[in-house]
């Protein structure tokens, strides 16, 4: 109820709508509808009420809900459906139980905060109430096993040209992580569940740090963690942003499932890379050997020439990239 009345003030944005004619389109009582606007306004919604002209939406709050979100995407499957939490462990669990109990695909599950964020091999992932953008996606494609990474590239992609839109200049380190001025903004954790040669689910978790101010980090990662808001100095509307990537991510997926083709999706990667080109640190079982990053195959490895001359592409998820010099 309380989300239809909030379609019908966005609907008549700028005007009055009065209680009588809210009560007759949902056929409810004026008490209910009150009650309600209370509700809302509870939940951050500016609305004005004037006796004898009704309600009148005048500013909506910066939350990830489906109200908030749904009207400013264009895509057909891709976040049709989105499961808004104020607080919940993390978006990957909460996206793996719901997938493992339905045959859905492009379900996005969204919280406000994660109070067990995870990053890759278990590692936390620090996900503070309001201030950042974490979600993940429900995927079923049809693919290999083996060429999930690819499902990687392409969030990183969306991600990246995402960030470009709203006017913020980024990198990607390959495979998983955005970068803004050689610090971390965002980190991509794919999970998959399915069998040899045969996929059930692949959840892709997203985490942003949009409007994190610097002391909101924990002071073990204030050197390799950044935000939105510290490297430009302003905050940003995070459904804007979240708009921005499912109307992405959803085109550059279908080149996946539909035509095998991830061609633009690995353009964009390598034209963000902030590796290629670069000395860096291949890290396998914890042994570090130097080598030097030359390029992104069609399939999205990473290939590098280490200092015998050897060229190896490297698929993500077997080891990890450093820079030599800090984080990346
Ligand atoms: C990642 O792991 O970068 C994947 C992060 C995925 C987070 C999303 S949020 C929505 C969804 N639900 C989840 O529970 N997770 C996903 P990795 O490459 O392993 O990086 C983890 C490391 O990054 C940690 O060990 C810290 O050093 C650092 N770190 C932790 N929190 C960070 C943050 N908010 N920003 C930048 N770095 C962070």
């Amino acid at each position: 109820m309380k989300k239809d009345i909030l379609k019908i003030l966005k609907d008549n944005k700028d005007v009055y709508v009065s209680g009588q004619k809210i009560s007759k389109i949902l056929n409810v009582s004026r008490t209910a509808i009150w009650k309600h606007m209370n509700g809302l306004k509870e939940e951050g919604y500016k609305i004005e009420s004037v006796s004898r002209k009704g309600y009148k939406l005048i500013a909506s709050p910066d939350l990830l809900t489906p109200e908030e979100i749904l009207p400013l995407i264009k895509t057909k499957n891709i976040g049709r459906s989105i499961v808004h939490f104020h607080s919940i462990k993390s978006t990957n669990m909460k996206a793996k139980e719901l997938a493992s109990n339905s045959k859905d695909e492009g379900e996005v599950v969204i919280s406000e905060e994660q109070t067990m964020g995870r990053g890759r091999l278990g590692r936390k992932w620090i996900s503070p109430k309001g201030k950042g953008i974490w979600m993940s996606i429900i995927l079923r494609p049809q693919i290999n096993p083996i060429n999930v990474p690819k499902v990687t590239q392409i969030v990183a992609a969306a991600v990246t040209k995402a960030f470009g839109e709203i006017g913020v200049k980024n990198y990607i380190k390959w495979p998983n992580d955005i970068i803004i001025n050689n610090k971390k903004v965002c980190g991509i954790l794919t999970e998959m569940s399915g069998e040899l040669n045969r996929i059930n689910y692949v959840v892709v978790g997203i985490g942003i740090n949009a409007n994190i101010e610097k002391n909101d980090f924990p002071s073990e990662i204030t050197d390799i963690a950044t935000s939105i808001k510290i490297e430009t100095g302003k905050g940003i509307q995070r459904k804007e942003l979240v708009a921005h990537i499912l109307n992405n991510f959803e085109k550059l997926y279908d080149d996946l499932v539909d035509h095998n083709n991830i061609d633009e999706s690995i353009k964009i990667c390598k034209d963000a890379s902030i590796l290629i080109g670069k000395r860096i640190k291949v890290i396998r079982n914890n042994k570090k050997v130097d080598a030097q990053a030359l390029d992104l195959t069609k399939e999205g490895k990473l290939v590098v020439r280490y200092d015998d001359g050897e060229i190896e592409e490297l698929i993500s998820g077997e080891v990890s990239v450093r820079g030599l010099y800090g984080y990346v």
